[in-house]
């Protein structure tokens, strides 16, 4: 009946690796607000706050029914003071201060190349628009990110994730006709848009996926389809594992790509602005290439969200004892690595219920 509080059937767990998440948002009100403050609190390096908005939204999305008003809200973890004000709405002015900054903030990130370090650094040198960083000469580091800018910034379709899907599987088979290829990140987990399109590729035979990845770019080339490549080799030594403090980038070998993606490759039409009519956009691709026995690790950490990635390592570590990468799951109380063939094994390891990608959008 109309205005009754919602009863949760089962408590929600402070993890986002216990709850399914779908691309449902029911919350998206509060959770835009909850993300709006917790890149402001990023952006000033106020990181305990940044989690606790970030962690609070993941709740929001996690439920199948819309927060009505605050009492609903007081059997969920991760629900605190401040975030229950934000759902008052007794801080909209605070919110309204944030977003002058932020979308300073948003403008500059949206640079491939340029993280948040970068922006605060553009920020505080009182830096506000595109045209004050290209003038300021201050600012040696120029990202490959201003190239095809306009294409960049604008989202991918599935339409299009999938016309490159084509394309790269296309050159990995002439390569290697038996080789992995899997997609990960948004467009994995059902998402409509993304900002890039992900890949994971490897070989079955071990010590042969740097290689193939080497080739598969040398093919884009001659395709003249690549417009842009930043080529990282592989850093992975297992002696240096596990890693205790986490790193923002795993050790296998990838490449971060512009490519060239023609419109008559597309089903449908290209994501374009009113009036352009060219027949081509630029594209960001993710490749990573991690040998096969580190696959189902590499797998899992680049499907994401990045929430659920958190809260995995989190509940790994604090739940569990173990220390869980992109490379690896380590017992610290056993000490030794556990194997993994498919992500499964690693639920399994963790003695998690089995979460499906579409269910990971925490
Ligand atoms: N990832 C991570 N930590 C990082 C970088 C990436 O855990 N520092 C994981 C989680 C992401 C996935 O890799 O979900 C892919 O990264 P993207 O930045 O491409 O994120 P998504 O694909 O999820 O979203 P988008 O639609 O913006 O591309
Ligand atoms: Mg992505």
């Amino acid at each position: 009946p109309e205005g009754s509080t919602p009863t949760p059937v089962a408590t929600v767990s402070q993890y986002a690796c216990k709850r399914r998440t779908t691309t449902q948002n029911n919350n998206k009100i509060f959770t835009d607000a909850f993300e709006v403050l917790a890149e402001s609190y990023e952006f000033n390096e106020i990181e305990g706050r940044c989690l606790a908005f970030r962690r609070a939204a993941s709740v929001l999305k996690s439920l199948p029914w819309a927060v009505q008003r605050l009492e609903a809200t007081q059997d969920l973890p991760c629900l605190g003071g401040h975030t229950k004000a934000v759902i008052q709405d007794t801080e909209p002015s605070k919110l309204c201060s944030f977003r002058r900054q932020r979308s300073c903030h948003s403008l500059f990130t949206s640079v491939f190349g340029v993280g948040v370090k970068t922006a605060e650094k553009w920020y505080r040198r009182g830096l506000r628009s595109f045209r004050d960083i290209l003038t300021n000469s201050h600012v040696v580091f120029f990202p490959a990110g201003f190239l095809h800018y306009g294409d960049i910034s604008r989202a991918v379709s599935e339409a299009e994730a999938r016309a490159l899907g084509n394309i790269i599987d296309e050159a990995v088979r002439a390569i290697t006709p038996d080789a992995v290829l899997a997609l990960t990140g948004g467009f994995r987990r059902g998402k409509e848009f993304g900002h890039d399109v992900d890949y994971l590729l490897t070989t079955p035979e071990l010590g042969k996926e740097e290689a193939l990845l080497l080739s598969v770019i040398d093919r884009l080339k001659h395709q003249s389809i690549l417009l842009y490549c930043d080529y990282q080799a592989s850093t992975l030594d297992m002696d240096q594992l596990p890693c205790r403090r986490f790193e923002a980038m795993d050790h296998f070998a990838k490449c971060f790509l512009i490519l060239r993606l023609e419109a008559g490759q597309v089903e449908g039409d290209l994501q374009r602005v009113e009036g352009d009519s060219r027949s081509w956009r630029a594209v960001r691709v993710d490749l990573v290439s991690p040998p096969i026995d580190h696959y189902a690790f590499a797998l899992l950490g680049w499907s994401g969200s990045r929430q659920f990635e958190r809260d995995l390592r989190r509940f790994a570590r604090l739940e569990r004892k173990m220390l869980l990468d992109n490379h690896a799951l380590y017992d610290l109380t056993k000490k030794e690595f556990l194997e993994a063939k498919t992500e499964k094994d690693i639920f399994a390891h963790l003695g998690l219920e089995y979460i499906e990608p579409w269910q990971r959008n925490a």
